[in-house]
């Protein structure tokens, strides 16, 4: 059995990101399906606060955010790479602007009343007003752009995403990488969660085949478990020893000091511990919970916030 958990749901499309790289990477791991909203008090006692969907769990290492968890997919499965050594910059510059800068538009474009119709599929209204509740609360009470307004950057990114196209099957080259996971999965939601608006991809074709070459690498092999067995796993395991990458220390912060991590925009539950690595990339805290056991809890530097706990 794999020892690599992600903890998702099946319409998020961060969670496809990680799915396909899984599939990319051939890889068999074990899926534990968690609430789309708030309350997620099994993800709360595993991750400490952080409430974003996915999470990778490891025995009782717990990986937040997907530009994290492709690192650690990436080390245990260096080969199908997703950072080529030519392009090792680009690379990860075009997928955070996969993952940020077309996110919001892409999904203001895919809520047009159509596609909320199909997204919100046949939960009953209490379901729905919940939902769009937990999401306005995530984006601090931000409106959503308006699906007109996204309407016209979403066909930009795609016309730009077509021209890189026009000379190898993949945004960099002839073998995909991080730049394409990242840049593919709201444009996968679009088309097979919104099928009702997808017809904005009909104006790009090379964008069409290109999301067809990724959704055809499929999403490894998975088995199904429950957030009761992901929280006993955990119980029964200790973190993984850390590696022996240097302490960088940016904030003026001790190890060992009892500190809070949060993510700096959309979803920002903190998650408070004792802080054990803080690395070039990535920060640890240590955190003990009564169903989780001691677990590491692991960020990227890059879009978390880190602050001293004042007494
Ligand atoms: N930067 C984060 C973004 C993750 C994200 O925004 N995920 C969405 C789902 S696609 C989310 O957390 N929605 C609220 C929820 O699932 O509770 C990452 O790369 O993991």
């Amino acid at each position: 059995m794999s020892d690599l958990i992600l903890h998702h749901y099946p319409t998020s499309p961060f969670a496809e990101k990680i799915r396909m790289v899984l599939g990319y990477k051939q890889l068999s791991w074990q899926s534990v399906i968690i609430p789309m909203m708030m309350p997620k008090p099994d993800v709360v006692s595993l991750t400490g606060g952080y409430r974003r969907t996915p999470f990778l769990q490891i025995g009782a290492d717990i990986y937040c955010d997907t530009a994290l968890i492709c690192d650690v997919l990436e080390h245990i499965q260096p080969a199908r790479t997703l950072y080529p050594a030519e392009h090792k910059g680009l690379a990860r510059i075009v997928a955070q602007w996969g993952d940020s800068l077309t996110f919001s538009p892409i999904m203001a474009f895919n809520f047009k009343p159509s596609g909320a119709a199909e997204i919100m599929g046949s939960n009953p209204p209490e379901w729905v007003t919940a939902f769009v509740q937990d999401r306005q609360a995530m984006r601090g009470g931000a409106p959503r752009m308006s699906s007109s307004d996204a309407a016209a950057t979403y066909k930009s990114y795609l016309r730009r995403l077509s021209d890189m196209l026009a000379h190898h099957p993949f945004l960099l080259g002839d073998a995909p990488c991080i730049a394409d996971f990242s840049a593919a999965h709201p444009i996968w939601f679009t088309q097979c969660r919104t099928p009702s608006v997808a017809g904005v991809l009909d104006a790009t074709p090379l964008v069409k085949a290109w999301l067809d070459r990724i959704m055809a690498f499929g999403h490894g092999q998975s088995t199904e478990i429950s957030s009761t067995e992901a929280l006993a796993i955990s119980h029964n395991n200790t973190p993984a020893a850390l590696g022996d990458e240097p302490f960088q220390d940016d904030h003026g912060i001790a190890l060992g000091s009892e500190v809070v991590i949060a993510a700096d925009t959309f979803g920002t539950e903190p998650t408070t511990g004792q802080l054990v690595a803080a690395t070039r990339t990535r920060l640890t805290l240590r955190r003990r919970d009564e169903r989780a056991g001691t677990v590491h809890v692991h960020f990227p530097r890059i879009g978390f916030t880190l602050k001293k706990v004042t007494p």
